[in-house]
């Protein structure tokens, strides 16, 4: 096991997805919704719930404040999902997944519902009225397979793709130490009921634009090593997207591509989102835990996973020992929430 920073596991007593069967059996309309940028587990675990509850006769819209990465446009019941940054009706209860907080969201008007709290993210705030957090999972989206489950609902086609997107994407296509028995255990449950791993793969990786290709190779052609050579520094700007005819939205997944180096074990990858403000990715291998090095800026995540926010120049980031250090950089308050992911 990699061992963990902040709150250690506390997995929840059994007990917790009885209550969450129980509301959810109470209730007949829902919104089901993640973090703002989603990723495979957000889009998964939302979307999987929506079919879930649907089947059970409830009425259940999926909201996110923005809108699905393009490769993942495919996947059914995608297309369906409203895109907003306000809702005016919660429903009888909001499904919250993946979030740390609520503000996460990027969506008002959620707290005026009735919400239920379903995350794994490492310093979950409970912010919930019903509170499921499980630091173990490996996505969000294995704990909805268990509440599928839980629910009596059939795994049908749909539920077990969005719940392989969620686990695939989420252990960086089983990279992670997140990974359990357990993992494999829904993918094959998942696979018996009808998902085809290599169409998910493709759609997921194979889909990428010409413009995102080369704003891959931009960046990767101006990353610096520090002089340990274990850490990559990469960043990027608009006038680099710009120039590569990518979007912003392109960089996910390319904060991952260093550490492919056998000897490169982190990397801080910064985004700039106004002039000298930089939203910071933070990824590692193995013992390197950059979620310190995140919650020192205000920012959080997993330990080989984290994001926070930061003001100033580059060139003032180093790396001592097992751990990543970023100095002399203004603390600034993780306000996009940076890109803790997973
Ligand atoms: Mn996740």
């Amino acid at each position: 096991m990699t061992p963990t920073t902040g709150p250690t596991s506390t997995k929840t007593d059994p007990a917790t997805l009885d209550q969450v069967v129980a509301a959810i059996r109470q209730r007949d309309r829902f919104i089901c919704t993640s973090h703002v940028r989603p990723d495979g587990d957000a889009i998964g675990s939302a979307v999987a719930m929506a079919y879930a509850l649907r089947a059970l006769g409830k009425e259940a819209r999926v909201v996110f404040r923005d809108a699905a990465p393009g490769p993942l446009a495919v996947f059914p019941g995608v297309g369906d999902i409203e895109v907003t940054d306000r809702v005016a009706d919660p429903g009888d209860a909001v499904l919250v997944m993946e979030c740390g907080d609520l503000g996460r969201t990027g969506v008002a008007g959620l707290d005026q519902g009735f919400v239920i709290n379903i995350d794994h993210h490492p310093g979950n705030t409970m912010y919930g009225h019903l509170n499921w957090f499980e630091i173990s999972a490996a996505a969000c989206g294995e704990m909805v397979f268990d509440l599928v489950q839980a629910l009596g609902v059939p795994l049908t086609r749909e539920i077990a793709t969005h719940v392989y997107l969620a686990v695939l994407t989420d252990t960086g296509s089983f990279h992670y130490s997140s990974i359990s028995a357990r993992t494999f255990d829904i993918s094959r449950q998942c696979l018996e009921a009808g998902v085809d791993p290599q169409w998910v793969a493709r759609s997921v990786f194979d889909s990428n634009t010409l413009g995102r290709l080369r704003l891959f190779g931009a960046v990767l052609n101006r990353m610096e090593l520090d002089p340990s050579g274990r850490l990559a520094l990469m960043s990027v700007d608009q006038a680099l997207v710009d120039a590569c005819g990518a979007t912003y939205e392109d960089t996910e997944g390319l904060v991952n591509m260093p550490l492919t180096v056998k000897d490169i074990e982190a990397v801080a990858f910064f985004k700039e989102d106004a002039p000298g403000e930089w939203r910071v990715s933070l990824r590692s291998k193995g013992a390197v835990n950059v979620n310190v090095v995140a919650k020192g800026f205000g920012g959080g995540g997993h330990v080989n996973a984290s994001g926070c926010g930061a003001r100033g120049a580059l060139d003032l980031v180093d790396h001592q020992g097992e751990e990543l250090r970023l100095h002399r950089v203004e603390r600034a308050p993780c306000a996009a929430g940076g890109d803790a992911a997973r």
